[in-house]
């Protein structure tokens, strides 16, 4: 059985666990504690030498890290990566812009305000983060205002599960989601599908 290496708060484990959910890929789940340092134990830089979760450790003992990576490892062959080749490409488009514009800006105002209650150290970077969080999200937005129901084609795939995870923990940095009707439509749309388990969803193992 496959392994995942994560931590409870995570939205880029949490990206892993919600696509293994809808693909009915059982899993051992192994939450370590990021304050603790955990996921800086040698044992740990031996499957990530950067000190991060999430990681894949596979059946055959090799590890695969990066969040976004992972997903593509466990989506080829299914409908959530496609085949055809532009498709594929605007995929890896949007895991990178979540990667670059989107994931740090939404999740360092989380970080600060909900989980280390920190607000009042971090104002001045509260706000850079927040400016250039709204860009994203405005990008996000203009393009599914155009009558699109998801980021790549006609159908959901990884690409919505990477963007999907901390926009939708987003008010937890306070951001106002009721900017971006077609946003929230949108997340709306992803709770629906089959297998969808919230953020902090007991798993398997
Ligand atoms: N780009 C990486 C980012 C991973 C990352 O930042 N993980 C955080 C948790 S969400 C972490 O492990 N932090 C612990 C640390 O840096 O010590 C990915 O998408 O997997």
């Amino acid at each position: 059985m496959i392994t995942l290496y994560d931590s409870i708060l995570s939205g880029n484990g949490y990206k892993a666990r919600l696509l293994m959910s809808h693909l009915g890929i059982p899993f051992r789940r192994v939450s370590l504690t990021l304050p603790k340092g955990e996921s800086r134990t040698p044992e740990m830089l031996k499957r990530n030498p950067l000190g991060r979760v999430p990681i894949l450790e596979l059946e055959n003992g090799e590890s695969l890290y990066e969040s976004n990576a992972i997903l593509c490892y466990l989506a080829a062959g299914t409908p959530f990566l496609p085949e055809n080749k532009l498709e594929h490409a605007r995929v890896v488009q949007w895991l990178l812009f979540e990667q670059f514009d989107l994931v740090r800006n939404l999740a360092r105002p989380r970080l600060y305000i909900s989980i280390q209650k920190a607000k009042a150290q971090h104002l001045k970077e509260i706000a850079d983060y927040q400016e250039l969080g709204y860009k994203a999200l405005g990008v996000m937005e203009a393009h599914l205002v155009q009558g699109r129901d998801w980021f790549v084609g006609e159908r959901y795939t990884i690409a919505d599960i990477a963007l999907y995870s901390y926009t939708h923990m987003s008010p937890e940095g306070e951001y106002d989601l009721a900017r971006f009707p077609a946003i929230q439509a949108w997340l709306r749309r992803v709770e629906s599908q089959k297998g969808y388990i919230p953020l902090m969803a007991q798993n398997r193992g």
